[in-house]
């Protein structure tokens, strides 16, 4: 194990050093880099029963939305509503669990509901982009028609920053710690121990408060899923690492790529 991670840190180090050439280019562009947050709405409890969410995000301008993922098999994304003004977006989705026997599962259920993705070259958290403290109004129903708002919980990340993830003890408050070889690390660690697969992951974790390991585990994940497709896997770590030299500087644009494609895709970069 000792000599695994030494090896891996002495390839971090080389692949750090390759990039000292690129400092200055680096430096050039840094304002150019995107801030890429993921968004993720999750049932807390089992038998939450469910029924559908309604949830409305009222952003300020320079945060570009560029869709959601549903992630959870009992249930879908069933209607978006938008409309915005000068200085402001309003976006509603509710979500609703199937109906018969696949919608019957939903009742047992913890676990993500759906994530959406945003950036900005603005950089800060997402919290930052709301309009106010209520900007993020969390709606659901039970299967009795009663109100079930507060067994719904969300929590951003900033995509490939996955020790923040890991630092960060409320929802609310993601510690940002910027991209470094830690990140591709803390990914190739989750990894080797097989806690890849984000959607099973989820329904195993305990929500009752943001500190619990499987919520920051849960968070670190996320985080460090560069394509969104929900597997944690080494070329997530590998494309961190081309972040980390300068040639990726918006990991949005792997969002829905194929795990087999993303590496060459980071390579063939700028
Ligand atoms: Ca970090
Ligand atoms: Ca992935």
């Amino acid at each position: 194990m000792k000599n695994t991670m030494k090896k891996i840190a002495a390839s971090l180090s080389a692949a750090v050093l390759c990039a000292i050439p690129m400092a200055g280019s680096l430096t050039a562009n840094a304002a150019e880099q995107y801030t890429t947050y993921r968004t993720s709405y999750f049932i807390k409890h089992e038998n939450a029963n469910i029924e559908e969410t309604s949830i409305t995000v009222t952003t300020k301008k320079g945060l570009t939305k560029l869709g959601r993922k549903n992630l959870n098999n009992t249930g879908r994304i069933y209607d978006i509503h938008g409309s915005g003004g000068q200085t402001y977006d309003h976006i509603n989705v509710v979500w609703k669990r199937y109906t018969g026997d696949i919608g019957t599962q939903a009742f047992k259920k913890k676990g993500l509901l759906y994530n959406e993705t945003s950036k900005t070259t603005y950089g800060g958290k997402f919290e930052d982009y709301l309009v106010s403290n209520t900007a993020l109004d969390i709606q659901a129903k039970d299967t009795n028609g009663d109100s079930a708002a507060e067994r719904i919980g969300y929590f951003a990340v900033n995509v490939g920053d996955v020790t923040g993830a890991l630092n960060s003890t409320s929802f609310k408050d993601f510690k940002a710690d910027g991209i470094t070889g830690m990140d591709a690390l803390e990914v190739q660690k989750l990894v080797k121990k097989g806690v890849t697969n984000i959607a099973e992951y989820s329904k195993t974790v305990d929500y009752s408060s943001a500190n619990n390991e499987s919520v920051k585990t849960l968070r670190a994940m996320i985080a460090g899923d560069i394509n969104n497709d929900g597997k944690l896997t080494d070329n997530d770590a590998t494309v961190i690492m081309y972040w980390i030299v300068g040639r990726v500087n918006d990991f949005s644009r792997f969002n829905g790529v194929a795990d087999n494609k993303i590496v060459d895709m980071a390579e063939n970069m700028k």
